[in-house]
C-alpha cells in the first residue's frame, strides 16, 4: 500500500542513531534551545507510507505519524501535488487582507464532515493550541460567562491559556506561570484506575463532575467544557461508557458550550471521522488540527453558526491562519481520507493492534491495560501481579529496544508509563505486523 516511492520496508544499516544523525545532534545541541526535545534523534531524510528514512540510510517503521498528523501518509502524493500547485500561484496574502477560495472550501468541508447536521461556521488557525484558545474565546463571547471546565489528564497545548487547561505540570507548565484564571479541573472517567471498577466509571465520574461544577462554580457561570473524547498526551484514556453523553447533556441543560478537542483524535484516526461519533455526541464546537492537512500546519474551530457568529467582526483571526498551501493540502488530505476509505482502514488497524496487544497482555503482567480505538491504541505498564503502580522502568526498556530496532514509538501518560501506537493509516499490513513483532520481542526480553 505504498503511497510514495519510499520503499515500504524496514532497513537498518547503522546503529540507531547512526553517525550522521549523531553529528547533526551535536550541531543541534549547540544551536537549538534544549527546551525542545526529540523522542528519537534520528534525523529524517524522507518519509512516506509507513516508513521514515534517516540521513544514514536507515528505514524505520513509523508508529507515530508525527504525533497523529500524517494520517494520510507522509508526503502523500495528492497532498504534495495540491500544495505545490498552490505554492506556484501564491504563497500568502493573509485571508484578512485578500481572501481566497481554498480557505472557504476547507471551512465548507469541515462544516460538512464534523458531527451534527445543524448550521455551522468555521475559522482556520495554525496550531491545535491556537484552535483551543479560539474555542474558549468564542464560548466566552457567545455566553457572556467566564469559567472553563477541563479534566484530569487533559492536554490542550503550551500557550498561556492552554497550559492552564493542560493537567500535567512536568514538562508542560513547570516554571511558566502565572496561568490564566477561571479554569476548573474535574475528575476524568479513567476506567483502568476507577476505584469501583471500569463498569461504574462513566456514570459515577459524570455524577461527580455535575456535583462539583454545581457546588464549586455554579453551572450558570460556566462558558465551556473542553474535553478530548479520547485523551491523547494524558495516556490514551478512553472515558468510561456514558461519560461523554452525560457531560454533553449537562452542558445542553445549562447553556454551557461543549467543546470537543479533536486535535489528536480527528480525521479518521479512531475509526470514526471524529471520535465523538462513537457515542453519538454532537459537540457545540470542535477543535481540529494535526491530521487535517497531511503534515502542513493548519487548525480549525468548527461549530454552531449562532455561537461562531456571536463574535464581533474583527474579533478573531491571525496573519497566517488558513495559509493557502495548508488549505490546498487539507482539501487533498480530506479527499484521500474519503476516497481511500481511511476510516475503515483505521478500524482494521485497530482490530489488528488490539488483538495482538491483548494476547501480549495475557502473557506479560506488566501490561496492566490495553485500550484505544482505531489506529489510536495504547498499553499501560504497571508493576504487575495485581499491583497497578506505574512502571516507567519497563517502559524505558521496551522503548529502547524498539527504537534500536528501527521502530518509531511514542509514549504518553500522566505517570509516563503508557506506550502509544499511532501509525499512519496508509501503513501496509506487513509493516504493521513487523512493528508489532518488534514490540512483542521487546516484552519477551524484559
Ligand atoms: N489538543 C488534544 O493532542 C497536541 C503535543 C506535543 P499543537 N498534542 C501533541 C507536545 O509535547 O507539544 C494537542 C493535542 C490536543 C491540543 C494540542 C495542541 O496542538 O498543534 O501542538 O498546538
Amino acid at each position: 500500500m505504498a503511497t510514495t516511492e519510499v520503499p515500504q520496508e524496514r532497513r537498518i544499516v547503522t546503529e540507531i542513531p547512526g553517525p550522521k544523525s549523531r553529528e547533526l545532534q551535536r550541531r543541534r545541541l549547540a544551536a537549538v534551545a534544549q527546551g525542545v526535545g526529540s523522542t528519537l534523534p534520528v534525523y529524517v531524510h524522507r518519509a512516506g507510507g509507513g516508513i521514515v528514512e534517516d540521513v544514514d540510510g536507515n528505514a524505520l517503521i513509523d508508529f507515530g505519524a508525527g504525533i497523529a498528523v500524517t494520517n494520510v501518509g507522509n508526503a502523500a502524493p495528492r497532498v504534495v501535488a495540491a500544495a505545490a500547485e498552490q505554492l506556484g500561484r501564491f504563497t500568502h496574502t493573509c485571508f484578512m487582507v485578500n481572501p481566497y477560495e481554498g480557505y472557504v472550501e476547507v471551512c465548507e468541508a469541515l462544516n460538512r464532515i464534523t458531527p451534527g447536521d445543524h448550521e455551522k461556521r468555521s475559522i482556520l488557525l495554525n496550531s491545535g493550541a491556537e484552535a483551543v484558545e479560539n474555542a474558549v474565546k468564542i464560548a466566552r463571547s457567545a455566553t457572556g460567562r467566564s469559567a472553563v471546565v477541563v479534566f484530569d489528564h487533559a492536554y490542550h497545548g503550551r500557550t498561556n491559556l492552554t497550559m492552564a487547561l493542560t493537567a500535567k505540570n512536568m514538562p508542560y507548565k513547570q516554571g511558566f506561570g502565572p496561568f490564566a484564571g477561571e479554569v476548573y479541573r474535574m475528575p476524568m472517567a479513567y476506567p483502568f484506575r476507577w476505584p469501583t471498577g471500569p463498569e461504574n466509571c462513566g456514570p459515577e465520574a459524570a455524577a461527580q463532575v455535575v456535583e462539583q461544577v454545581t457546588k464549586q462554580i455554579g453551572a450558570h457561570n460556566v462558558a465551556a467544557f473542553v474535553i478530548e473524547p479520547i485523551q491523547g498526551e494524558g495516556g490514551f484514556i478512553e472515558p468510561g461508557a456514558g461519560f461523554l453523553p452525560a457531560i454533553a447533556e449537562f452542558c445542553r441543560e445549562n447553556g454551557i458550550v461543549f467543546v470537543a478537542d479533536e486535535v489528536q483524535t480527528g480525521f479518521a484516526r479512531t475509526g470514526d471521522m471524529f471520535a465523538c461519533e462513537h457515542e453519538g455526541v454532537v459537540p457545540d464546537l470542535i477543535t481540529t488540527a494535526k491530521g487535517i492537512a497531511g503534515g502542513l500546519p493548519l487548525a480549525a474551530v468548527t461549530g454552531r453558526a449562532e455561537l461562531m457568529d456571536a463574535v464581533h467582526a474583527g474579533g478573531l483571526g491571525g496573519t497566517y491562519g488558513g495559509n493557502p498551501a495548508a488549505c490546498a493540502a487539507a482539501l487533498a488530505a480530506l479527499e484521500a481520507i474519503e476516497e481511500d476509505r481511511l476510516v475503515e482502514r483505521a478500524r482494521e488497524i485497530g482490530a489488528t493492534l488490539l488483538s495482538r496487544l491483548r494476547a501480549l497482555a495475557a502473557e506479560y503482567d506488566v501490561i496492566g491495560d490495553v485500550r484505544g480505538r482505531g489506529a489510536m491504541v495504547a498499553v499501560e505498564l504497571v508493576a504487575g501481579g495485581g499491583d497497578r503502580t506505574p512502571n516507567t522502568e519497563a517502559l524505558a526498556e521496551v522503548v529502547r529496544h524498539c527504537h534500536a530496532q528501527g521502530l518509531v514509538l511514542l509514549t504518553a501518560g500522566t505517570y509516563g508509563n503508557v506506550i502509544r501506537l499511532l501509525p499512519p493509516l496508509v501503513i501496509g499490513d506487513d509493516l504493521l505486523d513487523e512493528g508489532l513483532r518488534i514490540l512483542e520481542e521487546a516484552f519477551a526480553r524484559l
